[in-house]
């Protein structure tokens, strides 16, 4: 059983949409830590970080980039929270806030498994890559950027230098419909698992994600998972302000959880971009709750487990 920690992270300023900042308190109203503790784990509530106070003076050269002080000051905070929750022999459940968070809590994953001599790896649930840097993004949104900063691209000079940047065939990008010309150049140049929905469709979900987790397992590594809510369908997730069609499907998305639990390999999670303002009576929120649950060992059917 689990030690899980919830943390919350009203992170908005990575986009421009405001409602993020309600995400935290969503996933509290639809039950997540209820739900957690059903299964039989330790569930504890931090609350929700604040923003720092003296945020940093952080001029960029890209003039589109937006609130650069601000997702600085959330991105040290999401840091040591995460750190100090794995050091602490936790499980850190990030709850969203939009997925520039993922700048500081991946950061301190990578932190703590650096300490622990133990390689990170990077399991990306989107609809997009988040392969920008402050340099290339033309929204100038840095919920675009986690995935560059975290395989250690140049281009974060405001940033905290990551720590043990992911080597790229440590990351897989999973559930990907919507890839900007930039990122997409990018991408080309770096050797990460790209398993768009063109990939899902044809090979489904088991085999890729198993051939993935097979590597976190060879290594011993720890893995991150950050869950971005416009991995879904936006039929079945419409509270996200970057819906794109084409997402995975109720059981697909299910799937991929309950093969997630099976692998015993997740060390920390990100719930992202729940926009509570653009919920239908809370059901983008519960069907997160959901997922989680089957993360956590919630299954359709519960067999007996047979002796020898
Ligand atoms: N997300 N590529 C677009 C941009 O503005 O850079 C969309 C980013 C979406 C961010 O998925 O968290
Ligand atoms: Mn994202
Ligand atoms: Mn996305
Ligand atoms: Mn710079």
């Amino acid at each position: 059983m689990a030690r899980c920690i919830l943390i919350g992270a009203p992170v908005e300023e990575g986009q421009r949409r405001p409602g993020c900042r309600m995400g935290p308190a969503a996933y509290r109203v639809a039950g997540l830590a209820e739900a957690i503790g059903e299964l039989g784990h330790e569930v504890d509530d931090l609350g929700d970080l604040s923003l720092p106070t003296d945020l940093p003076d952080a001029p960029c050269a890209n003039p589109a980039v937006h609130s650069l002080p601000q997702i600085l000051g959330w991105t040290d905070a999401l840091r040591d929270a995460v750190d100090d929750s794995l050091s602490a022999g936790q499980m850190p459940i990030i709850l969203g806030g939009d997925h520039a968070l993922a700048l500081g809590s991946v950061a301190g994953a990578a932190a703590y498994a650096h300490r622990q001599s133990r390689p990170l790896f990077l399991l990306w649930l989107d609809a997009h890559s988040d392969f920008h840097t402050p340099m290339t993004t033309t929204s100038g949104n840095l919920h675009g950027t986690p995935v560059a900063y975290i395989a250690g691209r140049d281009g974060f000079d405001a940033f905290p230098p990551f720590p043990q940047p992911i080597p790229a065939e440590r990351i897989c990008l999973f559930g990907i419909r919507s890839v900007d010309p930039a990122e997409h150049a990018a991408l080309l140049r770096h050797d990460i698992a790209i398993n768009d929905m063109r990939v899902l469709d044809e090979q489904g979900i088991v085999a890729p994600l198993r051939t993935f987790l097979k590597q976190v397992e060879a290594l011993q590594g720890m893995l991150h998972v950050s869950l971005d809510v416009d991995f879904l369908d936006p039929a079945i997730a419409p509270a996200v302000g970057t819906t794109v069609p084409g997402g995975t499907t109720f059981r697909e998305a299910h799937l991929v959880m309950e093969l997630l639990h099976e692998s015993g390999l997740v060390t920390s999670l990100d719930l992202v971009e729940l926009n509570p303002a653009l919920d239908e009576r809370s059901r983008t929120a519960r069907l997160m709750v959901d997922l989680v649950a089957s993360l956590m060992g919630k299954k359709v059917f519960d067999r007996p487990t047979r002796g020898g």
